[in-house]
């Protein structure tokens, strides 16, 4: 049923789909036996890497995106606010800004060449791409330096012609390349085979264009001003201590993270605090981020940061985008006496507040990390969307989603 997913290394999907099957009906969760974690096939030595581009139909040349160009950087994000990802009834398109894919494949040490694009040769046009950046991760015990896939797409006049299946392997080839060998990426839809399944949740930040857009309905027998007041958020922040983050506090908030990271099994290693720097310094109209910082000791106790990701409103006469915003990384430090479920909460609390100050619609999560601590009593509801995550070249044991730390843009 894959004819192109069957010829890659990537574990079978029936035992996950059987598995998926049992878990609801006996509301359980059992696991497939992997005895040991490792790739599933070796790496391919350098000399036999294959040197030249796979070939495209003839009427298409590969290209590479320089993203410094502002002409091409433009290009790109017409390509993706047209044709990227939709939601199932075709109502809601991402609306990634150009500053935000500089941000998303520019990361310290990034590869040109991975910012993959496929022109139609007689006018240059630009109709298809793949990204990849690295990373480091850990999955259970194993750490490793790999790539992210990310922002693959066909021009929606192009769909359905096997495109795809080339732009992954030219993008693996240049993977090869450069001695990579395991890549993550995450995607809505179902494929051979998810490591784990997290779903959407959304915290109503502006009832009244959440509704008029459909984005979410007038629940039977509630009014406007009864859903208003429900959702209602009071006007400041509560935490003391909290500030945006700053330069210098990379460093405090590297070894925060890490730390906190360690209770979960498929989480993002940061490597250097250039790094850090990179992926949480506020960017205005991308990334927020906030500390909060011990009046007393000066030390950094808690974190967290969100990301900017509009949506189109496909066909609406009046709203045009949603402004939402994505829960990002966060850490709490463990300590005796607070306890973290209260502190998340109130922590999270403050981010829906200061993502309301900003005029944001929606705020997003997923059921990941600690999340749940909090979906319900900070009244987020479930959305109709899954992301499903995947290695490629890799197995091992699928997890539950609250054992996941890895965010993806
Ligand atoms: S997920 C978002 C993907 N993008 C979108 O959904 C945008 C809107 N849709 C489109 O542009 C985040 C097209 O529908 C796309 C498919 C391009 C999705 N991942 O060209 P064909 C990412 O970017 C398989 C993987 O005819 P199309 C992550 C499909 O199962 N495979 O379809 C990307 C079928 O194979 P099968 C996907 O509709 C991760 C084949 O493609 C897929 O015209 C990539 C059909 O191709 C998806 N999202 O274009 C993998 N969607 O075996 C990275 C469809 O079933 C792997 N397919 O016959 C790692 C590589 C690096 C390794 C390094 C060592
Ligand atoms: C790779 N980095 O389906 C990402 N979004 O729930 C690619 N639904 O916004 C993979 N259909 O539920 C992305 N409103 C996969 C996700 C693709 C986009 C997607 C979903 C996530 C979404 C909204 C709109 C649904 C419109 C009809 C939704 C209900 C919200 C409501 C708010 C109030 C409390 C109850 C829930």
């Amino acid at each position: 049923t894959h004819k192109f997913w069957d010829t890659q290394p990537v574990p079978r999907l029936e035992a996950w789909l059987l598995y998926m099957s049992v878990q609801r009906l006996w509301e359980c969760r059992v696991n497939e036996e992997i005895d040991e974690d490792g790739p599933i096939e070796e790496n391919t030595p350098h000399d036999q890497i294959r040197k030249d581009p796979y070939p495209l139909p003839k009427e298409f040349e590969w290209c590479t995106i320089d993203l410094n160009n502002e002409s091409e950087l433009s290009e790109l994000y017409t390509l993706l606010t047209n044709n990227y990802v939709e939601d199932e009834d075709a109502m809601f398109r991402f609306d990634y800004s150009a500053k935000f894919l500089k941000w998303a494949l520019q990361p310290p040490g990034y590869k040109k060449l991975w910012h993959c694009g496929v022109r139609v040769t007689s006018n240059k046009k630009l109709v298809a791409f793949i990204s990849g950046t690295p990373a480091d991760i850990r999955i259970y015990k194993s750490k490793q330096h790999l790539v992210e896939i990310n922002f693959l797409c066909v021009h929606k006049k192009l769909r359905s012609k096997r495109l795809s299946p080339v732009l992954i392997k030219e993008i693996t080839r240049r993977s090869h390349v450069q001695g990579i060998f395991q890549a993550v990426y995450t995607a809505g839809i179902v494929l051979p085979k998810p490591i784990c399944s997290a779903r959407y949740f959304h915290r109503n930040l502006n009832p009244k264009k959440l509704i008029e857009t459909n984005f979410s309905r007038l629940p039977p027998n509630m009014t406007m001003s009864r859903v208003i007041k429900k959702f209602k958020l009071p006007a400041e922040t509560a935490t003391p201590g909290l500030r945006p983050m700053k330069s210098k506090d990379a460093p405090a908030i590297r070894k925060l993270l890490n730390e906190y990271m360690d209770k979960f099994n498929f989480v993002p290693v940061f490597k250097s605090d250039e790094e850090v720097r990179h992926w949480l310094l506020p960017k205005e109209g991308v990334i927020w981020s906030y500390v909060v910082e011990d009046p007393a000791t000066k030390t950094l106790t808690d974190f967290f940061s969100y990301y900017f990701l509009p949506s189109s409103v496909i066909g609406h006469a009046v709203h045009k985008t949603i402004n939402a915003v994505y829960l990002y990384y966060y850490a709490i430090k463990e300590t005796e006496e607070k306890a973290v479920k209260g502190r998340l909460q109130a922590l999270i609390k403050d981010a829906l507040i200061l993502a309301k100050q900003e005029n944001i619609d929606v705020f997003n999560c997923l059921d990941i990390m600690e999340n749940n601590l909090f979906i319900e009593p900070l009244k987020f509801g479930a959305g109709d969307g899954t992301l499903n995550y995947y290695m490629y070249n890799w197995k091992c044991k699928d997890m539950d989603s609250s054992k996941l730390g890895i965010v993806m843009l």
